[in-house]
């Protein structure tokens, strides 16, 4: 046991792998709050450094956007959800509100396990449906961002306080071996998370949770549509400037964790939607050079005036070639969900009975 902090009526208790099987039946089971800090949880480490070393040496440099998620990280993203210009939080948040009922109806009384939970705000909308059908409900997130994972779970555990709520600290693949122990269960990935995938990363991803899903499991799947360019290029440059904010951080990240010694006021926030691609490019402009050092390998990288460095990108879908595709992973459509401006779609998704014959048909 590592760290232990107060709740409310319930304790928070971070461990590591060994204790945690044997936890996850018991908080399920018996009651109760805890976390898991999984192998690819953040904290001292060299996963961040080896991530930043070597995405500085590619050409175009690029970063991986989950260091985006630390503790300030995930904070200032809680912020960009508030800002007029970001419609898709308060998009989903609207869809999730009107269909909640109707989703519990359709999977029953499964386990909810959200991948990317962050603060688990939205979520809420599920919990309540859940509790209004039974009187308990079971509660997986998982977060790469510790602080945000110990403060959602604290959060959730003293509004229901029948919930049983395990929070996962990791990233997604780390849930995956779980959830045929808690199957019947229902995966939510909301807020268009899946859009910061790369399509290759996103095939492996869906592919990897068809497969470790049981037949008949649900997966939730939240969708940014693709709209008018405007629109979607206003909501990653809102003028209070929240998202340029964001872009920082992960600089002042490195400045914080690795000893890069950058002088963030040279670092830009670009964001510029690609129509071809449906795609937000997000970039960190160098406004002039600047030595990035990595204390931890001994490494420097020498980023020149004007560079760019890609820091994440933001995907917008067509429902007419989203949904077919998850299909092809072994998934069929229940139901879509959208708002009354079709921006935002919820997709609830069940596995098939078997994943034989879907893989034959995307080949
Ligand atoms: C959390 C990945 C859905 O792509 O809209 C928002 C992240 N970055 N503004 C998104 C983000 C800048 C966000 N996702």
């Amino acid at each position: 046991m590592l760290d232990q902090a107060q709740g409310n009526s319930l304790d928070i208790v971070i461990m590591d792998g060994s204790e945690a099987s044997l936890f996850l039946r018991d908080t399920l089971t018996i009651g109760g709050t805890a976390i898991l800090r999984g192998e690819t949880a953040d904290g001292p480490g060299l996963g961040f450094a080896l991530s930043v070393a070597s995405g500085l040496s590619m050409c175009p440099r690029q970063l991986e956007s989950r260091y985006l998620y630390d503790r300030q990280g995930s904070a200032i993203f809680d912020r960009i959800t508030e800002q007029p210009e970001y419609y898709l939080t308060r998009t989903e948040a609207g869809i999730l509100a009107d269909n909640a009922c109707r989703i519990r109806e359709i999977t029953g009384p499964v386990t909810l396990v959200e991948l990317g939970s962050g603060y688990s705000l939205k979520t809420d909308h599920l919990l309540r449906a859940w509790l209004a059908c039974a009187p308990s409900v079971r509660y997986i997130p998982v977060d790469v961002s510790e602080a945000a994972l110990c403060e959602a779970c604290r959060i959730i555990c003293n509004l229901h306080l029948s919930a049983r709520v395990l929070g996962v600290n990791g990233d997604y693949r780390e849930a995956f071996p779980m959830l045929r122990e808690v199957s019947p269960v229902m995966v939510v990935f909301l807020g268009s998370t899946i859009g910061n995938f790369e399509p290759e990363d996103e095939s492996r991803f869906l592919a990897e949770l068809a497969s470790s899903l049981s037949p008949g499991d649900f997966f939730l799947l939240g969708v940014d549509l693709v709209k008018e360019q405007l629109i979607i290029e206003s909501a990653y440059n809102d003028v209070a400037g929240v998202t340029a904010d964001f872009t920082r951080n992960l600089f002042a990240r490195m400045n914080r964790e690795l000893g890069s010694d950058i002088d963030l006021s040279v670092v830009e926030h670009v964001a510029r939607y690609n129509p071809l691609r449906d795609q937000v490019d997000i970039h960190a402009r160098f406004a002039r050079k600047q030595i990035v050092r990595v204390e931890s390998l001994g490494k420097s990288f020498a980023i020149a005036e004007g560079e760019m460095v890609l820091t994440e990108i933001s995907r917008k879908y067509h429902l007419e070639a989203c949904v077919p595709s998850l299909e092809g992973f072994g998934f069929e459509t229940e139901a879509v969900f959208t708002d009354e401006r079709n921006w935002f779609a919820l997709i609830l998704l069940k596995r098939t009975d078997s994943l034989s014959e879907s893989r034959e048909r995307r080949t």
